[in-house]
């Protein structure tokens, strides 16, 4: 008898993501089953991430992916085919292996992305499970506090504001469901005010669904968020703020200096700048508070908000084990940022979080500024039992079709869903 959980058949075809640009789809068929995968994109990229491959040449702006399908059709599927995708680790392994590089730079990470997203999919349909349920059994049922970037600025939208995003975070919430109820309550609070403030221009939405208002100054936007919170009839115990700095696009690495609010500041500076917005707004977590390339200061910042804050890595820790290990030793991260696609397979997305898990670190799964439909990520924030996500506003399609599949888990689960809301931090 055949396995039922054999791969048969690998193909790979063209579709666009929500910037427009052009990724690739995977799907993947075994004896009993299918599952696809279609890799998301990054705008502001970790110098360490995985690398995707792209066409070049005039087509679609030289972000083509003919070379990436390429990629799995000749190389990836031979490589796969009569594997057995139940033990997707092994597939990844041989795609890691067949690959070869640091950074995936041979087969492409957008290549190798959706083919590891297809294979564990494949195998959830196979094994007739929820993928959720596939990777963590009757043990995940916690529900993820969800990070909502809902004033977008850097480089998901074409405003000045320095830092990239300002999140609410329902940690009031008893439920998923409630937790959405809120957030949306907030994001059309925010829509109004906004629209009366700086005019009905100030409600063009960025890449992830966030209001991209002409603001220059980080507090402005700060202001708004605690604006729309008090006037949607809530408070700091049930929504939180926090940012993602995304601080590598703001910093000049020529001069040593962090360009912000109009002002140029020191790392010493900027330090005392997030001590300061600290202390003036409920913020719960900063991601990449400093460039990349300087622990360092990520460390001194976090040792002066302990216990308050959470200094979140994802530049600086581009979802690799070996690179997330060396960031908790120097002291700079409190958690990080999973994202499959700066790893580029599934088993070493995993591998992070739980060297993450084992040392008493968050794992946040994450979206990329340039998404798709494909809701895999839902179900990896419940079947590693993270207990936080990130994936933009609680509008958009590629953004809401994860919030909706996360809806489903919860109606799926009943009165076994767990939603942790602000423990999920602390
Ligand atoms: C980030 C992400 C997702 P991008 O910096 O955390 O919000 O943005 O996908 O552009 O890297
Ligand atoms: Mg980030």
């Amino acid at each position: 008898m055949s396995n039922p959980f054999e791969i048969v058949s690998v193909n790979a075809i063209m579709v666009l993501d929500s910037r427009g640009n052009p990724t690739i789809e995977v799907e993947v068929e075994t004896n009993d089953g299918m599952g696809v995968g279609i890799a998301p994109a990054g705008a502001s990229r970790g110098k360490r991430e995985a690398v995707d491959l792209r066409d070049g040449g005039k087509a679609f702006g030289g972000m083509g992916v003919q070379k990436a399908i390429e990629s799995v059709r000749k190389y990836i599927a031979p490589a796969i085919i009569g594997m057995n995708s139940f033990y997707f680790r092994e597939v990844d392994r041989a795609i890691i292996q067949l690959d070869g590089t640091p950074n995936k730079s041979r087969l492409g990470g957008n290549a190798t992305t959706a083919t590891s997203i297809a294979v564990i999919n494949a195998a959830a349909n196979t094994a007739g499970t929820p993928l959720f349920e596939f990777i963590g059994g009757r043990r995940a049922r916690i529900l993820p506090t969800p990070m909502m970037n809902i004033i977008n600025g850097g480089a998901h939208a074409g405003n000045e504001l320095a830092i990239q995003e300002f999140m609410i975070v329902p940690v009031g919430a008893d439920t998923f469901f409630d937790a959405i109820r809120i957030a949306v309550e907030v994001y059309k609070q925010l829509k109004n005010e906004l629209k009366t403030k700086y005019g009905a221009g100030a409600i063009n939405v960025g890449d992830e669904g966030g209001f991209a208002p002409p603001m220059k100054e980080t507090r402005e936007a700060l202001n708004a968020l605690v604006e729309a919170i008090k006037s949607a009839g809530y408070g700091e115990g049930d929504v939180m703020i926090a940012l993602d700095a995304a601080a590598s696009q703001f910093f000049e690495s020529g001069d040593g200096v962090y360009k912000i609010d109009g002002r140029v500041l020191s790392p010493g500076d900027l330090v005392e700048y997030y001590s300061g917005l600290v202390d003036e707004y409920p913020i719960i977590s900063i991601e990449d508070p400093f460039s990349e390339d300087d622990p360092a200061h990520f460390a001194e910042l976090r040792r002066k908000v302990a216990g308050k804050v959470l200094i979140i890595g994802d530049d600086l820790t581009v979802t690799r084990a070996s690179i997330i290990s060396e960031m908790i030793s120097e002291g700079a991260v409190d958690g990080a940022i999973i994202k499959v696609n700066q790893a580029g397979t599934i088993t070493e997305a995993e591998e992070a979080i739980e060297v993450l898990h084992l040392n008493n670190k968050r794992a946040i799964i994450s979206h990329r500024s340039g998404e798709t439909e494909d809701v895999t990520i839902a179900h990896l924030a419940v079947g590693y039992g993270t207990g936080l996500i990130k994936t933009g506003a609680p509008a958009r399609g590629e953004r809401t079709a994860k919030y909706n599949e996360l809806l489903r888990i919860e109606a799926y689960l009943g009165g076994e869903a767990v939603y942790l809301g602000k423990k999920a931090f602390f």
